[in-house]
């Protein structure tokens, strides 16, 4: 743990850091072209802060923070953190449903909405017993983002929080069940800055970044804007949705020098018709997590743009990227090692821990491992297992200590008795010059038996058939992992992070 005071409040913490650097740009809304510099952002926040004190928002209470990725993103969370209001940040992608469900599971006193999100709380916010307000982000008058800090007194006054208090949620949606409230501490934002962004990306006061990954997800939240505001760097804001065109429209106009994706959008980038040249841009590193990293795409990026992917695996749970390549020692087709700080292990089904080679589950211990998942005691009690947290995910570590990703514990099948990883056969699938991206699932044969199964979607304009993407993966892999059967179709399941959620593949074909 670094030397965090018992008496802190990180956004005190993230703004002291860059009062020498008041005319320095801290954000820029990429859709608008605005900027926000470290001056405008503390004194924002702190009227901000100071007009939920006014609103009657007390310490300890909770807010909702739906809101697109612009610069009033960081002044609300930022302002709610100063107050020692708890921002809960949630998935602007999600349905009426989920959000009637955070509102309600969180008791949140407050909602922080986009104008263009509003209609997805209408009738919602009538239902939410604990609402007392709503403060529309984008707008004007005395119920906006802006009206409060209008409002709001230039004060500088800091709630008197400690450093193992929570600090703010981030809801974790998982595969299954309703969304959980994952409760994070006011220490575990830098301790990520420090851990990650500081000792692996290296990143530094004269960076630009931009993330594809959005705040509201943890991954977003540490790229974008914890990480930059630990060293006054700059962050391009991106308010839509991050398409391969506004995504190079980005690098090429605001030149960032570190930039975060995930493997889909990657792999979108590469088979972009417009693509820039590597000269038309300025990155230093690139990093991708979400789901692992197929080591063609890895490659085939770093030979565009000469930039590497460090390509991480990290959780809500544990706030940032725990497991990562590393600058000049990337392995493509790995996660990578440790990142210091962190301490990792692999148990097997038996409850040991396995040896290099052997397939288990990967359990981190680490200073920003979130406090319990709020009101849902049973999954708190199975994911925060004392000093460890258990992943979910299934690794292999090599003799060099380098981690390979093998599927999330349950998409794991047993063919013939032996793991199959539905990873490793996608990733060989998606090595065949037709095929854009593929899922595989377990499922019965007419004895009973699980065989994989393979959804493959084709690259426009590509044709194969069920025989050569079958040939093609038995030529590669052990025999037993060649997908029985291949269906071709226009699109698979994901979640906002872009993970594929193969229970859903799984619930269609009856498996
Ligand atoms: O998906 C990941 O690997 C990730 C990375 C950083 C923070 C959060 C998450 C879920």
């Amino acid at each position: 743990r670094l030397d965090i005071p018992r008496d802190y409040n990180a956004a005190h913490d993230l703004l002291e850091r860059n009062a020498s650097r008041a005319a320095k740009v801290a954000f820029i809304d990429a859709a608008s072209g605005a900027t926000l510099t470290y001056g405008q952002l503390a004194d924002q926040a702190h009227r901000l802060a100071n007009a939920l004190r006014a609103r009657g928002l007390r310490p300890e209470s909770r807010v909702l923070l739906a809101m697109l990725d612009t610069p009033e993103w960081p002044v609300v969370f930022l302002g709610c953190i100063l107050a020692g209001v708890v921002p809960v940040a949630a998935n602007t992608l999600l349905t009426p449903q989920d959000f009637e469900f955070m509102l309600r599971d969180s008791r949140a006193q407050a909602l922080f909405v986009s104008q263009a999100l509003r209609p997805a709380f209408d009738g919602v916010v009538e239902r939410a017993a604990s609402l007392q307000a709503v403060f529309v982000a984008g707008g004007e008058g005395p119920d906006s983002v802006a009206g409060l800090v209008a409002a709001g007194s230039g004060e500088r006054r800091v709630a008197d929080t400690g450093a193992d208090e929570p600090c703010f949620w981030l809801y974790s949606s998982g595969s299954t069940g309703t969304p959980k409230g994952t409760v994070h501490l006011h220490a575990h934002l830098v301790q990520t800055a420090e851990l990650y962004g500081r000792a692996v990306l290296g990143i530094r006061e004269d960076d630009v970044v931009f993330s594809a990954a959005k705040l509201f997800f943890a991954y977003g939240l540490g790229n974008a804007l914890t990480f930059p505001m630990s060293v006054g760097a700059t962050a391009v804001l991106l308010p839509s949705r991050p398409t391969p065109a506004d995504v190079f429209g980005v690098l090429a106009r605001y030149q960032p020098t570190i930039f975060y994706g995930v493997p889909t959008l990657y792999a979108a980038l590469l088979a972009h018709p417009a693509a820039p040249s590597k000269a038309q841009l300025r990155l230093r590193v690139c990093t991708s997590a979400g789901e692992a990293l197929p080591a063609d795409i890895g490659r085939r990026w770093t030979q565009a743009y000469g930039c590497e992917i460090l390509d991480g695996i990290g959780s809500t749970e544990m706030l940032h990227i725990f497991l990562s390549n590393r600058p000049g020692r990337v392995r493509y087709g790995t996660t990578g090692q440790p990142v210091p700080g962190y301490e990792l292990r692999i148990v097997g089904d038996d409850g040991r821990e396995c040896g290099p080679g052997e397939i288990g589950e990967l359990q981190i211990s680490g200073p920003s491992a979130a406090l319990m998942y709020w009101n849902n005691r049973a999954k708190t009690k199975a994911t925060f297992a004392g000093e460890w947290t258990r992943s979910g995910d299934k690794y292999t570590r090599d003799a060099d200590g380098y981690y390979t990703y093998g599927g999330r514990s349950d998409d794991m099948l047993k063919v013939g008795g032996i793991y199959v990883s539905p990873f490793e056969v996608e990733a060989c699938l998606g090595t065949h010059p037709a095929v854009l991206e593929a899922a595989v699932i377990g499922v019965a044969d007419s004895d009973q038996l699980v065989k994989p199964k393979a959804y493959v979607v084709l690259k426009p304009g590509q044709s194969a058939s069920e025989e050569q993407l079958q040939q093609h993966v038995k030529n590669q892999l052990a025999p037993y992992k060649y997908p029985r059967w291949i269906a071709f179709v226009p699109e698979l399941p994901k979640t906002a992070t872009g993970k594929i959620q193969r229970f859903k593949l799984r619930a269609a074909a009856g498996a």
